[in-house]
């Protein structure tokens, strides 16, 4: 028998409404004196070449510690969209980044730094031009930057994200769509946007032992980008069997808890010093 939605259920749903609202209340309120304390810092995730098994790059994962703890960003970066912040915590995070960044930018000439934006900063602002005039300021060419968008900026203001991005590639920014295959995944976006790379999400990845198919898919994804003149990052690669059938496919870059997590800058030094010893 079918219970009716009674006053319980009713109940429940709006306490967990409140609690849902105050929590969003009390991280925003949080946030703004966090910005100004610096509780924000940044995490690197070493990005590989595995035919030469150089460090290629890195992708920057803010994280915010408030009273000990720590506050995951998929927590705080919707916040921060809504609220507004969001622009202010990724230049913040850019400029921290080109700052603990430049020994490595020193030694590797290619070396880059890869860049999570928000779809709302991305139509919000003009960032071809803010990102280049940081860049110059630190003595670095838009070239040590590579951005990061999601398909979700597609499902917005077409006219105004077309000219965004088309903006972001004329100022030279390689341009890579991040999560590829979870969301819309719409093949003519990836004709009709001057797009780099694919980022092949890590769902896939993790789950190809167990589901087969997603090695299938993996495949198609990456010759879908070699037919477009696009390139493949592989994202979550954990073991060495995924690595094997990653290299075996094609897909030369990847990222994962096989070679590092996302790390502080220390760790992140320590790891190139050792990685490019163990390479000689
Ligand atoms: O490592 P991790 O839990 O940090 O990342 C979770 C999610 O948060 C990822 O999907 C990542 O894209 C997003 N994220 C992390 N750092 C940033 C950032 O600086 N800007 C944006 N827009 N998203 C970020
Ligand atoms: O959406 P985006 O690709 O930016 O998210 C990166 C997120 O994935 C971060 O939360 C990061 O900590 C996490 N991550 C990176 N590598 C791995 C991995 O090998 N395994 C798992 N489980 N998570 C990973
Ligand atoms: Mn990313």
């Amino acid at each position: 028998m079918q219970s009716s939605p009674g006053r319980n259920a009713f109940k429940f749903f709006t306490e967990s409404m409140n609690e849902e609202i105050s929590k969003k209340l009390r991280l925003e309120t949080a946030m703004k004196t966090a910005v100004k304390d610096g509780e924000f810092f940044n995490h690197y995730q070493p990005i590989i070449n595995t035919t030469t098994g150089q460090l290629a790059g890195v992708e920057l994962l803010m994280r915010w510690r408030n009273n000990d703890m720590l506050i995951p960003p998929c927590d705080f970066i919707p916040i921060a969209e809504e609220s507004g912040l969001i622009e202010t915590l990724t230049e913040q995070a850019l400029i921290r980044a080109l700052i603990e960044l430049r020994p490595l930018f020193t030694q590797e000439p290619d070396f880059y730094l890869s860049l999570n934006l928000s779809a709302v900063h991305i139509l919000r602002s003009d960032i071809a031009h803010q990102f280049t005039e940081i860049l110059k300021a630190h003595g670095l060419t838009n070239r040590c930057l590579r951005l990061e968008i999601t398909e979700s900026i597609f499902m917005s203001d077409m006219v105004k994200a077309r000219a965004t991005i088309n903006e972001m590639k004329r100022a030279d920014f390689v341009l890579l769509l991040d999560d590829f295959g979870t969301g819309f995944s719409s093949l003519t976006y990836l004709n009709e946007f001057p797009l780099d790379i694919i980022k092949i999400d890590q769902g896939f990845v993790r789950n190809m032992s167990a589901k087969p198919a997603n090695k299938s898919i993996i495949r198609t994804i990456y010759l879908l980008a070699q037919s477009l003149n696009m390139k493949c990052i592989a994202e979550g690669v954990e073991t060495e069997s995924q690595l094997n059938y990653l290299r075996d496919v094609g897909c030369e870059y990847m990222q994962g808890y096989h070679f590092a997590k996302p790390m502080a800058i220390d760790d992140l030094l320590a790891f190139y010093e050792q990685h490019e010893r163990s390479r000689a």
